[in-house]
């Protein structure tokens, strides 16, 4: 009977010490980290006939742009030398169709393609009618033909006073928010497009005119193959078209393709880049809190609220080129053919207040002016985000231009977008299973520890009982009963 019991409590041992050098083996090799981790490049790169690859090609998460137009109360007074009041109308809201095509893989782990966006009004998500609706806000193409003719003598200045009045051209001008945002024939470009194809490519004008269904030139990407942490990484952007300045690519934040150079186990001190055309380089990311989305528990990263600061502009080595005066703007003119757009954070939120108390009617508010993005950090999924911009003018009276009047020097807001995308709900529940797992995975060694450590317990308890059994023979313990083993 001891004989027996004996060599129970050998095999509960030998298990036991299995258990701990299972435990040692998986822990220190992060054998099961290694597996984990190798199903996230799996599925993270691109390859033929992959779902990341199709996933990428149509993105499943829906995106919407917001439009908030600046509609210029006083433009009589602002030529008479007054501060500008603007009032906010919006959001006219569309949804972003996303489509890749010309998708070409190489040999040396990179992919072209080219991005398609079309945008899709939602009448239910918006104001009102972009039709119907109409604003005054400053006339962008005079404002770029002034620009230009900047130092031009008196004569010549004289005379073209004179061919804008002709033309009817003022500083400032009424359109509906349709024709604003996606085209309308403009007088001056017309007669500059007969006289001067080559300067004026186009007599149209509209903030996002030519960006519907068009793309904005070739991507060459990262395919992850050779170090899956650079999966979909950007590696070359061209084509930035000529009038679609503002336009084009405003972001790809979302799940992690091409707009960002995102990737597996992110961390909280570390910053993130997106790439951002619309600014001529690539904005960086701070982890701000934690957050939950769908179920989903994920890192808030936000763009630094300085992001548009003179000190972190000059750091970041923007100045030079962009001539920076004035914390909470960007002048990106030399982007934008010399047209003297500045951008900013809606309201310029974080900016100097000079700029907010020069406009009337300018209410910066942290929680709808701020860019951020919500990523899951085991798989460096984007979840959910939220791009904030605005676009201003640099505009100040020009001499002999009858049409600038005795204006004052203003960065005068005209209108800012608010892009923005959550996960779908198919995506999620996806993903919040993939994220179990994975967990589960990784929990395995702690049970496998945990089951040592109770068959550890449960073989010291039967030697002890075993020793006191072989004192005191009449006493049958409850766990030799349990255990099925007879005393006698
Ligand atoms: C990979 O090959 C393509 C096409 O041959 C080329 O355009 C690209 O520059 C190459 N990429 C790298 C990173 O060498
Ligand atoms: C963009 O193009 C799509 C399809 O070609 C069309 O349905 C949509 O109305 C267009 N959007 C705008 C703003 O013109
Ligand atoms: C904006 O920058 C351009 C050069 O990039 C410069 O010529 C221009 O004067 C700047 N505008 C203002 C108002 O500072
Ligand atoms: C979160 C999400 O939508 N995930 C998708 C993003 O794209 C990758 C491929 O790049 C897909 O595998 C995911 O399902």
């Amino acid at each position: 009977m001891m004989t027996r019991l004996r060599n129970k409590i050998a095999v509960i041992g030998v298990f036991a010490l299995g258990c701990f050098i299972t435990f040692v083996v998986l822990t220190v090799n992060d054998v099961l980290k290694n597996i984990v981790e190798d199903q996230i490049k799996e599925h993270t790169k691109l390859k033929l006939n992959s779902e990341a690859l199709k996933n990428w090609k149509d993105p499943p998460v829906p995106v919407y742009m917001q439009f908030f137009l600046f509609h210029i109360e006083n433009s009589e007074e602002i030529l008479q030398g007054k501060q500008a009041i603007v009032k906010e109308v919006g959001p006219y809201t569309y949804k972003e169709h996303r489509h890749r095509s010309n998708v070409t893989l190489y040999d040396n782990a990179t992919i072209t393609s080219t991005m398609h966006k079309s945008f899709v009004f939602q009448r239910n998500m918006s104001v009102g009618d972009p039709r119907v609706d109409h604003i005054t806000t400053v006339n962008i193409p005079f404002v770029a033909v002034l620009q230009s003719l900047k130092q031009s003598g008196m004569a010549q200045k004289m005379f073209l006073s004179i061919l804008f009045s002709l033309k009817s051209s003022a500083m400032f001008q009424t359109h509906s928010v349709e024709e604003f945002l996606w085209g309308y024939e403009d007088p001056l470009l017309k007669l500059g497009h007969k006289l001067l194809p080559s300067v004026f490519p186009d007599s149209r004008f509209g903030l996002f005119y030519g960006a519907n269904g068009t793309d904005d030139g070739v991507y060459l990407c990262s395919t992850g193959k050779k170090d899956y942490m650079d999966s979909n990484k950007i590696i070359t952007w061209n084509g930035q078209k000529s009038l679609t300045w503002w336009a084009s690519n405003t972001s790809n934040m979302i799940n992690g393709t091409d707009g960002a150079s995102f990737h597996p186990l992110i961390k909280k001190n570390e910053a993130l880049y997106i790439f951002a055309p619309d600014i001529c380089r690539s904005l960086h990311l701070i982890f701000e809190k934690d957050v939950h989305v769908k179920g989903i528990s994920a890192y808030r990263f936000i763009v630094p609220k300085e992001m548009f600061a003179i000190d972190y502009l000059n750091k970041e080595g923007f100045c030079p080129a962009m001539n920076c005066q004035l914390s909470g703007v960007l002048n990106i003119s030399i982007c934008k053919q010399g047209v003297p757009i500045f951008i900013s954070s809606p309201h310029f939120y974080g900016g100097d207040q000079k700029l907010v108390r020069d406009i009337g009617g300018m209410k910066p508010n942290m929680k709808t002016d701020r860019t951020f993005l919500d990523i899951e950090p085991m798989t460096g999924f984007p979840i959910r985000a939220a791009k904030r911009m605005q676009l201003n003018l640099h505009i100040e009276a020009v001499d002999y231009i009858a049409q600038t009047g005795r204006m004052r020097t203003m960065i005068l807001p005209v209108i800012f977008l608010n892009e923005h995308a959550v996960i779908d709900d198919k995506s999620a529940v996806k993903l919040k299973w993939a994220l179990q797992i994975m967990k589960i995975v990784l929990y395995i060694p702690y049970v496998i520890l945990g089951a040592g450590i109770l068959l550890l317990l449960i073989s010291l308890s039967l030697a002890f009982v075993m020793c006191s059994c072989k004192k005191n023979k009449e006493y049958t313990p409850v766990i030799l009963k349990v255990l099925n083993i007879k005393s006698h």
